[in-house]
């Protein structure tokens, strides 16, 4: 169970913080584990996510042109999970530049290996360097790794709150030098019923992904959660842009937190947010991107308008 290791003394203490607020959560990150990485992976498979399939059609049409915008450059990616959708871009810079430098960022250490394994297999030019940890830990390593291009893929963005994005666009901002370019991929707002069913698939893959997170508080921090206790949740609210996904607990619930030696009661009824997922509308997004000197200079859209990639690049000022 509960080997103490600092990571895992680190979960015990964000889920007791998380725990003990009101409204309850827990921070987003912790749902990424290698079970967790693999249920999001069948998500994306489903037909009511549309995200990662559309995303993957709009870099097929348009990984050449931008390997041509930005020139040769390190491929720094954050998050990059599995790196499927990657490979369209990597395949397009090494084409048209021979060798090539990518640096996946991932908390998931197991998804991190995988996928340095399998591209160094698949592109034997290809310097593979992955780093394992969180966004904010890659960008003081970035200055170093100029001219690059930093990709944000799979609407990420969109799992930070409003104080968390405006860091993270600081941290951007600051860690881009004249010449470097980014790559986000966001999911754009459209109709509730479209973005509900994503978050709510028919064959419950999406309700699995949310109770990992207490299974993996099961597996790691002795937390004896009943999992059959706990329903999904997932509601799209325009006037926050955002869908916000909960767990329900159905039954009271003593959670242990063996490492810091506490329990924590859920009533039946309480709801523990696990994530949000912010949706875009471009013309906003690309103005609140110039207040952090962020210039869009290409953005590429489906004929539905329902996903985009903004090519950014940091202005001079
Ligand atoms: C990986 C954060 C982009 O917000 O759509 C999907 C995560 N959670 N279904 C998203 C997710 C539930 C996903 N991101």
């Amino acid at each position: 169970m509960s080997s103490s290791s600092i990571e895992t003394r680190e979960f015990a203490r964000a889920a007791a913080l998380g725990l003990s607020d009101h409204p309850r959560w827990l921070p987003c990150r912790y749902l990424y584990d290698a079970e967790g990485s693999r249920l999001f992976e069948r998500i994306t498979e489903t037909p009511e996510y549309y995200l990662t399939r559309t995303e993957l059609s709009l870099l097929d049409e348009s990984s050449d042109a931008i390997a041509q915008i930005t020139g040769d450059g390190a491929l720094v990616e954050l998050g990059a999970g599995s790196a499927r959708k990657t490979e369209r871009i990597i395949a397009a810079y090494t084409s048209r530049y021979g060798t090539g430098r990518y640096v996946p960022v991932d908390v998931s250490g197991d998804a991190l290996a995988e996928t340095t394994n399998a591209l160094a297999g698949r592109y034997p030019t290809l310097a593979v360097r992955g780093v394992h940890g969180t966004y904010e830990s890659v960008f003081p390593l970035l200055p170093s790794l100029s001219p690059l291009v930093l990709l944000f893929l799979g609407s990420t963005i969109g799992n930070l709150n409003q104080g968390e994005a405006e860091v993270f666009w600081r941290n951007v901002r600051c860690a881009l030098m004249p010449g470097d370019f980014m790559l986000l991929g966001v999911d754009l707002v459209k109709d509730a019923a479209t973005i509900d069913r994503a978050y709510n698939d028919a064959a419950g893959r999406s309700a699995a992904f949310t109770k990992n997170i207490f299974a993996r508080m099961n597996r790691e921090l002795g937390s004896e959660i009943d999992l059959a206790g706990i329903d999904h949740e997932a509601a799209y609210r325009p006037e926050w842009q955002r869908v916000e996904i909960f767990a329900r607990m159905t039954r009271r619930q003593e959670v242990h937190l063996a490492p810091l030696g506490r329990t924590i009661t859920l009533e039946p009824g309480e709801r523990v947010m696990t994530e949000i997922s912010r949706k875009y509308e471009l013309t906003e997004l690309r103005d609140y991107l110039h207040l952090f000197e962020l210039e869009t200079l290409q953005t590429f859209t489906d004929p539905a308008r329902s996903y985009a990639l903004l090519l950014l690049g940091p202005r001079q000022s």
